[in-house]
């Protein structure tokens, strides 16, 4: 298994509701490493960017608004897999169809409040790590 790094963004609602501290424990006990960490409040181009590949999308604008709406945490990640392990502990995009145990069934109800982002392949990490920590 390839040692990855992964880019990983505590959203403004697991920051909101007091839910950090829970989430970051189970990033922790997945064995996954937390090598840079830091809060910070995102700007709208910086979101618009993130999130450009659902920019034809209906809802495009209600998640800058979410996602600039607070405080997030980003973070750089490491370990065997961690792109996927990431994913698999994250679960479904949609709380709903998540499966038991993985931090969006757990700690949220909603697709556009999901409470985590994880990149989604080895290549987006690295332009995500790039993208938040320069
Ligand atoms: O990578 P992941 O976060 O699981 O899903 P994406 O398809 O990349 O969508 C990014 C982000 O957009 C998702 O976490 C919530 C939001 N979103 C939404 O609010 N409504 C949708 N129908 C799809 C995505
Ligand atoms: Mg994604």
């Amino acid at each position: 298994m390839a040692v990855e790094k992964t880019f990983c963004m505590l959203k403004p609602d697991a920051v909101r509701d007091r839910k950090m501290g829970r989430i970051i424990d189970r990033i922790e006990a997945s064995g996954l490493v937390i090598e840079r960490m830091e809060m910070c409040e995102l700007t709208r181009s910086l979101a618009e960017e993130h999130y450009a590949h659902l920019a034809a999308e209906p809802f495009f604008g209600r998640i800058v608004d979410f996602m600039t709406g607070g405080p997030v945490v980003k973070m750089v990640l490491s370990g065997p897999n961690a792109v996927a392990k990431l994913r698999a502990l994250m679960g479904a995009t949609d709380p709903l169809k998540a499966a038991p145990g993985t931090i969006r069934a757990d700690f949220a109800l909603e697709t556009s409040s999901n409470v985590i982002h994880g990149s989604d392949s080895v290549e987006n990490a690295e332009i995500e790590i790039k993208r938040f920590f320069g």
